[in-house]
């Protein structure tokens, strides 16, 4: 049972979702990859992808700036009450790179996906991990008949990863994912918080293609 107290909280977030503005800055490059900048809650698109611990409910720490906090708080508390069944459920924490689904709620996207990143240890299972946190992500909205999928840049915040290494198995996991697996995705887009992190993508995307 949820308090008056989350009740008025929640109703202020929403308030608050219906007087933000959409994104502008986006590039589509042809080959199905697109990159932009911004809050990735601010997008409509069939599901945005979360950064998660192995716990899987939420950010611990409330004023965290995490893309956990933003997505928790704009989607409202019905995707902890989901997530919370879906791990009683299963027993145990979320491995590193795979990914649980909830309904997007308040946010203009239809899906969550929830996926957990490695901790950055410069190990080779964490190149290992990260990729999986994209490869699974792409399987499952393919497999769920999605077409537009946002991933936001996984485990390089609190986490770590250094976002040169990063960017590059993000980036190659998608491209390969799209040349060689898939049967419905039609837009991936990366979305970025920070200049510096666009940048790096931009370089990316042009280096692989
Ligand atoms: N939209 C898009 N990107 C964002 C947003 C946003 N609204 N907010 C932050 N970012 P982080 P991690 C960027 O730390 O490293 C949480 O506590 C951010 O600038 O959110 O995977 C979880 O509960 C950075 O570039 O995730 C886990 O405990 C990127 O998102 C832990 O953090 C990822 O940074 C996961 O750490």
């Amino acid at each position: 049972d949820l308090s008056d107290e989350y009740y008025e909280k929640e109703e202020k977030v929403l308030k608050s979702i219906l007087s933000r503005k959409t994104i502008i800055d986006i590039i589509d490059f042809d080959n199905g990859i697109s990159i932009a900048k911004g809050d990735i809650t601010l997008f409509k698109v069939d599901v945005i992808v979360n950064a998660c611990n192995s716990k899987l409910l939420g950010c611990f720490q409330p004023l965290h700036k995490c893309v956990d906090n933003a997505i928790h708080s704009f989607a409202g508390l019905k995707v902890r009450r989901d997530l919370m069944e879906i791990m009683d459920n299963q027993g145990h924490d979320e491995a590193n790179g795979l990914c649980k689904v909830t309904k997007g709620y308040n946010l203009p996207s239809k899906y969550i996906f929830h996926t957990v990143g490695p901790i950055y240890n410069n190990l080779k299972q964490d190149a290992i991990d990260l990729r999986n946190c994209y490869y699974n992500s792409l399987k499952m909205a393919d497999d769920m008949k999605l077409e537009s999928i946002a991933f936001p840049s996984i485990s390089t915040g609190i986490f770590g990863y250094p976002i040169e290494k990063a960017s590059e198995i993000a980036i190659n996991t998608a491209k390969e994912y799209l040349e060689k697996e898939n049967k419905n995705l039609k837009r991936i887009v990366f979305v970025l918080f920070s200049e510096g992190d666009y940048s790096v993508y931009e370089r990316r995307i042009n280096k692989a293609y």
